[in-house]
């Protein structure tokens, strides 16, 4: 009985070395991989870059002065709706003349022109807007309406027969 208790000790006793063995040869190895990774190769390091390049290199490109907002009086429609209002005028014409040469109105306006005949047969035409009111006669009137979409001034004239050379026209400004 005892003989086998001893060779179980025995067994208990070898068992328990080996693995103390194969526990010591893990952390070696452990180790040692892990000072294989971890220690840095000396010999492949780059050296510093030379100093030339951060000179040579081109100093970033200054940025853009802000702008203040630009106020496109030409380039951006007119604000919709609000201010948009119709202008009226009443005019009158005769040989060879119309009662006023100028006409002023605000870009987007909607522009009303009564007209009138005093003497001879005429009528109240602008091309660039497509403006053009019947043809009258002595006493009749007549009235056309247009918006004033594009900035500029713009000649207004009779297109009845050589009135506009002869002198009935004028200038609608849009402003
Ligand atoms: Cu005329």
């Amino acid at each position: 009985m005892t003989v086998i208790v001893k060779i179980r000790r025995l067994g208990v006793y070898r068992m328990g070395k080996i693995l103390g063995i194969v526990i010591v040869l893990v952390l070696i190895g452990g180790g040692a991989y892990y000072f294989m990774h971890s220690t840095p190769e000396s010999g492949n390091q780059n050296p510093p870059p030379p100093p030339a390049n951060t000179v040579t290199s081109p100093p970033p490109p200054p940025a853009p002065a802000p702008s203040p907002s630009p106020s496109p009086s030409t380039a951006t429609p007119p604000p919709p709706g609000s201010t948009t209002q119709t202008k009226e005028f009443n005019i009158t014409g005769r040989n060879f003349a119309f009662s006023q040469s100028e006409i002023r109105v605000k870009r987007g306006d909607k522009v009303k022109i009564n007209f009138q005949s005093t003497q001879g047969f005429h009528d109240w035409v602008v091309d660039e807007f497509d403006a053009r009111t019947s043809r009258v006669n002595d006493g009749q009137k007549t009235s056309v309406e247009f918006t004033a979409d594009k900035q500029g001034t713009f000649e207004f004239y009779c297109s009845v027969g050589t009135h506009r050379a002869m002198g009935m026209k004028g200038r609608l400004i849009v402003e």
